[in-house]
């Protein structure tokens, strides 16, 4: 699947969001996430309007937002919601859901976040069980929502080994109207007897999107136990599919407050970085599928 474009992977996704996904990142020209981590709503909306054009899709943690609120932040009309389908990219929250199958469900779909009214993808860990991916599709299902699980982190002494990768593997596989793929650092398998090489089930070859945090041309790491990788290893070498950049797009934004809101040499700023982001791992798509 690493071969073939965006495009043409796309009609063979049973989810919608990851057919609209494909079919972004392929007219947009950009497998770029733009992974948002501030505090502040207003800051939130400033960056996602100024990195609108160049991105696929738009990561958040909404639980680190302090003012959050649900109209102003997500819906509303010029909350995250309205930017998103004003610059065409999906929105997804990394909640990184870790619990039991009714847990997750009300974490998904209550609370002061009603995620799942406004995310088009959330994050799982596979640690729980398939459970965890029953309790999320009950409100996922009906909306086409999506649902990436964790194959692996790209934080130092992760303790997700080959067999952990390949069992989640086979969740998402069980999973496919709703699991759209992993947050991973490489393209472990393509199907199941690719960790088994004895194994005669050559015809269970399942596409999955691999989107790939860590990605930084700047840092090496952030002393915190973050790993960073080039758009050119994680998308050429290991054959992800789309790099979730953070601090290496808006490190420094908030040399350009004013007032809380983002100045125009701010957005300038944004704009820039994820333009040279973009490029990066466009490039790096394009020579992996032979069109460079
Ligand atoms: N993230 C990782 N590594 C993982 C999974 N998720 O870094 O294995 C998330 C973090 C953060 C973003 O929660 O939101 O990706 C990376 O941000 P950064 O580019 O600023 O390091």
């Amino acid at each position: 699947f690493a071969r073939l474009s965006y495009a043409t992977r796309a009609p063979s996704f049973p989810n919608p969001t990851a057919r609209r996904l494909l079919s972004l990142a392929s007219s947009k020209r950009t497998n770029l996430c733009l992974s948002v981590d501030v505090t502040s709503t207003q800051l939130l909306l400033d960056i996602a309007d100024a990195a609108g054009p160049y991105i696929c899709a738009l990561k958040t943690h909404a639980d680190i937002v302090e003012d959050f609120d649900f109209e102003t932040t997500v819906g509303g009309e010029k909350g995250l919601k309205a930017v998103a389908e004003k610059n065409g990219f999906v929105i997804f929250e990394d909640r990184k859901f870790a619990d039991i199958g009714n847990t997750v469900h009300l974490q998904y779909s209550s609370g002061i976040h009603h995620i799942s009214s406004w995310a088009d993808f959330v994050t799982a860990h596979s640690v729980p069980g398939p459970g965890i991916v029953s309790g999320l599709a009950k409100a996922a299902k009906p909306l086409g929502r999506g649902v990436i699980l964790l194959a692996e982190m790209s934080s130092k002494g992760n303790l997700c080994d080959e067999m952990y990768r390949k069992k989640t593997w086979e969740m998402a596989r069980e999973n496919r109207d709703v699991v759209v793929g992993f947050i991973g650092m490489q393209r472990y398998f393509e199907s199941a007897s690719d960790s088994a090489p004895d194994s005669a089930a050559e015809s269970d070859a399942t596409d999955f999107l691999y989107l790939t945090p860590g990605v930084s041309l700047t840092a090496s790491s952030d002393g915190l136990g973050q790993q960073y990788r080039t758009p050119e290893d994680v998308v050429e070498t290991s054959g992800c599919d789309f790099i979730i950049v953070g601090r290496g797009i808006y490190a420094g934004v908030e040399e350009h407050l004013d007032g809380g809101v983002l100045s125009e040499k701010g957005k300038e700023m944004i704009r820039r970085r994820c333009e040279e982001y973009r490029k990066r791992g466009w490039d790096a798509y394009e020579r992996r599928i032979g069109k460079l």
